[in-house]
């Protein structure tokens, strides 16, 4: 071993450790990672070999020697029972023979029998529950400690609040939340429309979803739950894994009905090799085969080593990845002005389907992963879903690649383009180009918009193309003869979609608002301004202060809000679409207003989040009353810390009893 060799490696080191680190916040703090996971573990990987190469570069601070991520700010921190390991893994079935040579080795003579279930690609969760209450869930952190997020645990519909029978005095229980590829899909197309950054993978967007400081916002995600085991437990009688699945199925939890039970290890391999080929077809995103020995006290012989159990083995499923040819990267505008690259490659099969496509984000990430026009190219779907470019391949090029630069000029209109303070996106600055007032005119008209059938691309091209419309009002100045003379109608569909138009005029307000396409201002918040401010007039005189008051809307869209407002092209906008007849009324906003009318309210003890006048005026605003003492005319009693006798009576008079949490969800805006 030379010292030059050495110096190289410790440079190589050094320069591991840095991207690694950065990719641990962007994945683990930011939930945003920019290399697939595939590309992080080949990182750890080839620093671990070279750190095993030459032990003394080993330091306490290697990535290589923690577990997960850090805590984020704003949480409390939630120590484990037992401590929350991560599974070994084998990658191919040899190394599952191994572990199984291992595990016999370990207990000889003896019968085995192994549990093989599908690994969750999701968030691990600890679920603690106290007489059978869910009173703690927290997320596995570095695997002493998580963070707590109760609150949004409590938001997961498949997550039982309390236990159906014989519950014991305390079990932990253990589980992977994850969010369906379906809703992964839906919430990203959201999170577009609303101008916000959408999520990399269902992982990431269930991580994200559930590290939110407000639970109101887990709870409009659509997450799920799996659980698969018991950490900790005060009487409950199991003898083996499989036996533990059924006590939690009859508890109320959901646990995967894939799992399934073998007497030797070949069978478990061709189980795990089935779902290999198969995996594609279930609904959510599982990354492996977890393999656990089924009988508890022989787990508890086999015992842990300091990371992982030594009585189970995460099957990994090879990274889904084909290589293939990038022919050119075109170049769109949206709705907002952003320009987005999009690579154009040869057709490969994929995950189950043919590609031929993927975003490539913005000029940072194809510089960053130096990407050049006719490289050979590594492409998978992030989260079986998403088509992306994992890397270049440099070492395969000819000379001939072509450097890939960002327009200086709008591709569609011309205008020059502008990179916004602290922004990666490039924008093209003009509001009426024909690019983004064509998609404009497509998110107006979108089904969960102003709902305009008839009103699609190849319609609202010529529209464009032809001058015919210039804003969204335009729409409402359409007439049967002008949209005759296009192609492609004929005096049929000209009268339906006139009729359309004239139907959409009568559209909630909550609708108009999200149609507006104001940035960051999606569906949800279009519902929650609609309710709250009642009409389109009052919504555009509420100042930035009131609009942040209102549960779920953030600094963000209250900037975004206000600015609109303000702009005078905007505003002649709407006057128009309201002097064209359009609805800018919630008929949602009368009765979402007063959600509690009728409802008493007691409320007992210290509460943490709010004050208790606060907390009265609330009620009173969504127009419940708050009363002094319990009766059986109360219809809740709120109890927060130290409750004096009115839990008491509450309990006696058979009253509803709800803690402050409940007293949140009842209090945030419905829809
Ligand atoms: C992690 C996971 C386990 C299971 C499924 N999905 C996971 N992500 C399972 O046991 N069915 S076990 C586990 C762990 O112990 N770290």
């Amino acid at each position: 071993m030379t010292e030059l060799k050495r110096n190289e490696a410790a440079r190589r080191v050094e320069e591991l450790r840095r991207e690694i680190e950065r990719h641990n916040y962007r994945y683990y703090v930011m939930d945003a990672p920019v290399v697939s996971d595939a590309e992080f573990d080949r990182m750890v990987a080839e620093l671990a070999a070279l750190e095993k190469a030459y032990p003394d570069l080993v330091t306490p601070s290697s990535p290589t020697q923690r577990v997960g991520g850090a805590p984020r700010e704003g949480f409390t921190s939630a120590r484990h029972f037992t401590p929350m390991l991560s599974l070994a893994n084998a990658f191919g079935a040899d190394e599952l023979r191994d572990f199984d040579r291992r595990v016999r080795g370990a207990l000889p003579g003896e019968k085995t029998a192994y549990v093989v279930e599908p690994k969750i690609d999701g968030l691990a969760v600890s679920l603690t529950y106290r007489h059978g209450e869910f009173v703690r869930g927290a997320t596995r952190g570095d695997g002493e400690t998580g963070e707590d997020i109760t609150p949004n645990l409590r938001t997961v519909r498949s997550l039982p609040l309390r236990l159906l029978r014989d519950a014991p005095p305390l079990v932990e229980v253990r589980g992977e939340a994850y969010m369906s590829k379906d809703a992964f899909m839906k919430l990203n197309e959201r999170r577009e429309e609303a101008g916000e950054p959408p999520f990399a993978n269902p992982r990431n967007a269930a991580a994200g979803s559930l590290r939110q400081l407000d639970p109101g916002i887990t709870a409009n995600r659509k997450l799920d739950l799996f659980v698969y085991g018991v950490g900790y437990a005060e009487g409950v009688a199991a003898a083996s894994h499989h036996e533990t699945l059924a006590w939690l199925a009859a508890q109320g939890f959901r646990i995967n009905e894939q799992f399934r039970l073998f007497e030797d290890i070949k069978q478990a391999v061709d189980y795990c090799l089935t779902w290999q080929q198969k995996r594609f077809d279930l609904p959510y995103t599982i990354d492996g085969m977890v393999v656990k020995l089924d009988s508890l006290e022989q787990q508890q012989r086999l015992g842990t080593t300091l990371k992982s159990p030594r009585w189970a083995i995460a099957f990994k499923f090879p990274p889904e990845e084909a290589v293939t040819t990038l022919k050119e990267i075109l170049v769109s505008v949206g709705r907002t002005g952003v320009l987005t690259p999009t690579a154009v490659f040869r057709p490969v099969h994929l995950a189950g389907t043919t590609v031929i496509r993927a975003t490539l984000h913005n000029e940072d990430l194809i510089r960053e992963k130096d990407i050049r026009i006719g490289d050979r190219i590594v492409v998978h779907k992030a989260g079986d879903v998403i088509p992306e470019v994992v890397r270049s391949m440099p070492e395969t090029r000819t000379g001939r690649e072509t450097v890939f630069t960002m327009p200086r000029n709008c591709p569609v209109c011309g205008a020059g383009t502008v990179r916004e303070e602290e922004e990666v996106a490039l924008r093209c600055p003009n509001i009426s180009c024909p690019a983004r007032l064509k998609e404009s005119l497509l998110h107006f008209a979108s089904r969960n918009a102003m709902d305009i059938r008839g009103l699609g691309r190849a319609l609202v091209e010529q529209l464009v193309e032809k001058g015919m419309v210039e804003s969204v009002a335009d729409v409402y100045t359409l007439s049967e003869d002008a949209l005759m003379r296009l192609e492609r109608m004929g005096p049929k569909s000209a009268a339906n979609v006139v009729g359309e138009i004239e139907a959409s005029k009568k559209r909630d307000l909550s609708r108009l608002i999200f149609a507006l396409g104001i940035r960051h201002v999606g569906e949800r918040a279009g519902k929650v301004l609609a309710g709250r401010f009642g009409t389109l007039e009052r919504l555009m005189s509420v100042t930035e202060e009131e609009l942040t008051a209102v549960p779920e809307i953030g600094p963000k869209i209250a900037a975004s809000m206000r600015a609109f407002f303000a702009e005078p092209q905007n505003r002649a906008v709407i006057t128009r679409l309201i002097n064209a007849g359009v609805n800018i009324k919630s008929t949602a906003a009368a009765a979402a207003a007063r959600p509690l009318a009728g409802k008493v309210f007691v409320l007992t003890g210290a509460l943490t989040g709010l004050t208790r006048d606060e907390a009265a005026a609330r009620i009173e605003l969504l127009g419940g009353r708050v009363a002094s003492g319990v009766s059986r005319r109360t219809d809740y009693v709120v109890v927060g810390e130290n409750p004096g006798s009115k839990l008491d009576k509450a309990r006696e008079l058979g009253v509803a009893v709800l803690d402050e949490n409940d007293l949140r969800t009842l209090l945030a805006p419905r829809t």
